[in-house]
This record gives C-alpha cells, structure tokens and sequence, in this order.
C-alpha cells in the first residue's frame, strides 16, 4: 500500500471517533516495536533482496516469542524514510516512529557515517548527525548494515556522545556484513523465547548468521543506570534510561 494512502486511512478514523491531528500516528503505548527495510535501491546501490524478508521474519518472532509486543510501524523499499530516524530538532520526524517505539530494526545499506534509504525523504543517508535518540522513548536500535559501528577512534563522536540521549543500545556491525535474513529474527528469539540479555541475543544472532565478519554494539550508562543487564521489557531487567550519560561502551567480536 502507498505510505500516504496508509496514513489517509488512519486519518480518517479520526472522523469516527478517534483522534485526529496533523500527526496521523498516535503514541505507541505499550511494549512497541518497528522495522524499516530497504532492498530496492532504485540504482543508487544494489538492491539487497534478504532485507525485507528479515523484517517479516523479525515481525514473525515477535508474535511468536514477545506476544505482549506491539509492531507499531513496518516500511519497506521507497516508504522506508531517513526522516523517521532524524529528530525533530534536525527537521526529522523519529518522534513519531523509531523514536517512539521501544525497539527498531534497520535492514540495508551502511557506512560508518550511517545508514542508506532508496528515495529522498528527506535525503538518502541517516547520518549519525541527524540522530538524538532515546529523547522521545527508544530504548535499543539494530542498524543491521555494514560498517556504522566502525572500530576507529572517531566511533565515540560519531554514533556514541551525540547520539545516546536516552537510548540503551546500538546494535550493528564493525565490518561489513552480508545480506542475510535471520538476524532480527534471532535477536527476538534468544531475547523474548529464551529470555537472554539483549546484548547476549544480538552477539548470538549475528554469530548464527555468518563467518567472517566483525559485528559490534555501542551502549550507554548514566549513575542510575545498568544497560550491560538490559532484556526486552516482559522478559527480565530493563535498565533505567541513561538519559544524561556519563560512560558509553564498545564491544565488537568475531562471527566465526
Ligand atoms: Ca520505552
Ligand atoms: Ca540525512
Ligand atoms: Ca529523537
Ligand atoms: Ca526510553
């Protein structure tokens, strides 16, 4: 379906009763997830044909393994939009999506500076410029694409001081990585079914999925805050959000 046909249609709910307003898509209350997957890159890249089937699969594990979950948002190919990651103060809208969920998957494109869509909405890179992240809610982003968390002594600047503002997490890649459509799905089964830790799930999900490769994450902690412990809500410890940090970590492993 055409995203703006998508958001007419909520739109029009608002005449029966609900609430209507220049932000068709309401706060997620709840325990809420989103995806966003891009394999058609309408001849800027190539196209990555696993990335869409990886958000369904990922949508598949959720029901299955984290039932009191909600999938708040799913865009795929040209409706999957930069601006959903930019926040407001950048011009962006993550206010409303990544930001205003719980848990995001990207599947695409990346470099260490950030990650590739395949239209201008409203430009093609979500640079880690454009993030401030966790200010509205999200607490743990996967950004499964090559390179963004990039083991260089520039990673602090880039996707960790400017960008943790409340977030938990960033889940992703040292090196590059192949297209591959299992890891969201992983991520979910070892974090909701077998209740592990969050940074347990990601490093078994990406070691499942490849050889070869170096995947990585960056987190966050304040005073108050204990992210190393961080599960899914409903499935164990969920740390305080580090809403001031004061210390950001950095692991990277080999997926031999
Ligand atoms: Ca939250
Ligand atoms: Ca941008
Ligand atoms: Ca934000
Ligand atoms: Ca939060």
């Amino acid at each position: 379906m055409n995203r703006w046909k998508a958001m007419a249609t909520i739109v029009l709910a608002g005449t029966l009763g609900l609430t209507a307003g220049t932000d068709a898509n309401a706060d997620c209350t709840g325990n809420c997830a989103g995806w966003e997957a891009v394999g058609e890159y309408n001849g800027t890249a190539n196209d990555l044909p696993k990335t869409v089937p990886e958000g369904i699969k990922f949508r598949q594990a959720l029901a299955q393994h984290a039932p009191s979950w909600i999938e708040d948002f799913a865009w795929t190919d040209n409706n999957a939009w930069e601006r959903d990651f930019k926040d407001p103060t950048n011009g962006g809208t993550d206010s409303s999506w990544v930001d205003d969920v719980d848990l995001t998957l990207f599947a695409g494109h990346g470099t260490q500076d950030g990650v590739w869509f395949g239209v201008n909405q409203s430009d093609r890179l979500f640079r880690w410029s454009d993030a401030d992240l966790g200010n509205k809610d999200l607490e743990w982003l996967i950004l499964d694409a090559c390179l963004v968390l990039s083991d260089n002594a520039g990673k602090w600047d880039r996707w960790g001081w400017p960008v943790f503002d409340g977030l938990h997490y960033i889940f992703s890649y040292d090196t590059i990585t192949k297209d591959v459509d299992t890891r969201g799905r992983d991520f979910v089964k070892y974090a909701a079914k077998y209740d592990w830790r969050v940074r347990d799930a990601w490093i078994k999900a990406t070691i499942l999925s490849e050889s070869d490769t170096r995947a990585a994450y960056m987190r966050a902690d304040d005073g108050s805050s204990n992210t190393f412990d961080d599960h899914l809500w409903g499935h164990g410890y969920v740390s305080p959000d580090p809403d001031n940090p004061t210390t950001l970590y950095y692991m990277s492993w080999s997926t031999d």
